[in-house]
Parts: C-alpha cells; structure tokens; sequence
C-alpha cells in the first residue's frame, strides 16, 4: 500500500429536503473528499464533519488543516503493510478521528482495490444486501410528520427514525405510533435533553420505540447510565462513542443498550469493526448511521453494514433521496428497504470527474 499522491476536493450539495434536528437546519452539505493514488489505483473518502462544529467538535476546515499540514505529509511517498499499519502513523495525535479518518477510509478503499476485493469482504462482511431506514428531520407539526413517515413506509425503508428536541417530542411519537402502530420506530434527540426531563423521556416508553438515540450530551456516559436505569427503552450511543474503549465503557457502565456506528466519528474502518466487536461482546445490536453522505460515504457506509453484528437496520438510505446528482456515477437505491452491496474491487463506485471537477470550490494535488 504505497500512497503516491492525493487530490482534496471540496463539493457543496444542495439537499433535496430542509433537514432540522436540535442542533439545527440544514439545506445543503458540504462534502471534502479525498483521493489517495497509488499502484496506478485510487481509494477515495468523504469527511463527515459539518462546517461548524453542530454535531461534534469537529469541522470541514479544520479537517482540511490537518489533512494538509498533519496526516498527508505522514503518508505521502510512503509504503505501508495494510492500512491498520498506515492509520498507526496518525496514531499519536488526538482526537479528529473524522479527519483522520478521511485518510484511513480511502486508504481502505485503495487497499481493497489492490487485493480486488470488495471493501466489506475485506472488511469480514458477508451480506450482499443492508436492511436500511430513514432519519426524518423535524417537521412543522403532527399532520406534516406523519404524511413524511407514511412515504416512506410505502417505500419499504425498515425503520423510521424521527428527530426531536425539547417541546418536540411526544407529539410526533404519539401521532406516528398512532397511524403505524406495527413499524420499528425509533427517536434521536441528539443530545437535547438532560437528566432534568427525565420524566419527559421516561414518557417515550409508552410507544414501542426500538431505541432513543442520543438524549443526553455529545461527551457523556455517566448520565446515560443514569438514565437507562430510569427508562425502559433501550438507549442508543450516537456522538459519545468515538472509540472502541468509549463503547466498552458505555457498554460496561450500562449506558446503552445499543450503538449507533459511524464509521468516520470512530477514525476509520478498523475502529468501527473494534466497535462491532465490542458491541459483540456485550451482546449488543449495532446499526450503521448516517451523516448525509454523498455516494462516496454512502458506499463505504454500506460495505461496513455487511459485518454480522449490524443487525439493526442502518440510516444509509437512497441517495436519491438527497441530492439531484451525486459525485458517483453509480446509483445507491434501497429497494424495499433493502441496499445492494456494490459489486467490485473496494467501495464499488466510481466519482464522477465530469461533475465534481465542475463544481469542486476547492482542487489541491499533494506529493511528498
Ligand atoms: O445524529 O444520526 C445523526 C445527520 C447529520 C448529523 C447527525 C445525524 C444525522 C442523521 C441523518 O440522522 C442520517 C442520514 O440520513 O444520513
Ligand atoms: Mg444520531
């Protein structure tokens, strides 16, 4: 695995639909990518961090900064055994796992190529389809939010997850649970609350949910643990697990009974497997999550799905769902709530050239 060269590109997409969670709107996304070249071949990655630091800590321009001055100049014009042994060269540094993981995921990428290898198979994955849902933003009132979640009942998707915030809760969970008393429903809060609306969130056990995502801080364990001695429904791990030892602990100290994995908030392919496999160990269902990806992080999203231990269904919706053109040339559509794994050596799919070189905001080439 020799890293000869890297391009970063950096792609603003409209979003098809105005998305609101607690922390905010969002109606466009802003997509770094990065190319690893080598061997003749490329592996590419998507940063998943937002402009501004909404979700985690981290952002698009200091993902930038660090590939330029930190991580790329660490790999560049050198040779590694596998990518494990390349993401140990950014191993010291602390924290940034979406920027590192831009670096590791394409590293991923290009590794599967050179082996001819789906990246999933490479990965341990033996699926050739992912059970996926939907994430839905947080809409103007119940009649808007139920209309929303009955399209995409009809669509087949096999979970419908709802954003709520404080004030926005009950309502929408009652109304939906109301007209689709059979469907596997969940909620995510992304850390809107605190211990204090225990009662409110104690409420939401009344609806059948699968899990509530994420209710309390982005950096906690300990109150979740609290909590989840409080409510019955299980907790799922969202922004607090960024790290295989974060899992082990939450999971440890009972925090959760589920994990969302995000493959870029843990630092790449490898950490999210360490995360399944403690999940594992715990007994504990894991699920794939989203960040509004391009086809790029859509792709890598589904080969990761493919592990055994994803036995929820994940977020990696249609991309169609989200943008009028997409920066692959191939088309990732769940049909029946089912996505395909993409046939061929790596994440399968190829970005278009044609599309992102038109409207890329940014064009760099590193060397060493
Ligand atoms: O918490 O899962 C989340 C999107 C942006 C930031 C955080 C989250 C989300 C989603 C969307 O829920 C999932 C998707 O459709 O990609
Ligand atoms: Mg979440």
């Amino acid at each position: 695995l020799t890293i000869e060269a890297a391009e970063i590109l950096l792609v603003r997409l409209p979003l098809k639909f105005r998305f609101e969670t607690s922390f905010g709107v969002q109606t466009e996304k802003l997509v770094p990518l990065l190319v690893l070249h080598g061997g003749g071949l490329q592996g590419v990655s998507e940063g998943t961090m937002e402009w501004a630091p909404m979700y985690r800590e981290e952002t698009v321009a200091g993902g930038l900064h660090l590939l330029r001055e930190v991580f790329l100049p660490r790999v560049l014009g050198k040779t590694f055994a596998n990518p494990e042994a390349l993401n140990a060269a950014l191993g010291s540094f602390r924290g940034n796992r979406m920027a590192r993981a831009m670096v590791e995921m394409a590293a991923w990428d290009l590794w599967a190529r050179t082996l001819d290898t789906p990246l999933g198979a490479l990965l341990g994955g033996h699926k050739t389809e992912v059970e996926v849902g939907v994430s839905l933003g947080i809409q103007p009132d119940e009649a808007a939010t139920v209309e929303m979640v009955r399209r995409h009942v009809e669509q087949g998707y096999r979970r419908i997850k709802l954003k709520i915030k404080p004030g926005w809760d009950l309502q929408p969970v009652r109304a939906t649970r109301e007209a689709f008393p059979g469907i596997r429903l969940t909620v995510d809060a992304n850390s809107a609350y605190t211990l204090a609306d225990t009662g409110r969130l104690r409420a939401l056990d009344d609806f059948d949910l699968t899990y509530i995502e994420q209710p309390l801080a982005w950096d906690d364990l300990v109150d979740h643990a609290t909590l989840q001695g409080r409510v019955r429904t299980p907790l799922c791990l969202d922004e607090s697990v960024a790290s295989a030892q974060d899992a082990r602990k939450g999971l440890a100290i009972g925090a959760g009974g589920v994990i969302n994995i995000k493959v870029a908030r843990v630092g790449g392919h490898a950490e999210a497997r360490r995360v399944h496999d403690v999940a594992q160990a715990f007994g504990a269902p894991v699920w794939c999550g989203g960040m509004l990806e391009s086809g790029v992080g859509r792709a890598h999203n589904i080969h990761l799905s493919t592990l055994p231990g994803f036995t929820l269904p994940g977020d990696t919706s249609s991309a169609s769902r989200y943008w009028e053109t997409d920066v692959i040339e191939e088309p990732l559509e769940a049909v029946d709530g089912l996505m395909t794994v993409p046939q061929g050596p790596g994440t399968g799919v190829t970005l278009n050239r044609d599309f992102v070189g038109r409207v890329s905001e940014l064009y760099e080439e590193h060397r060493a």
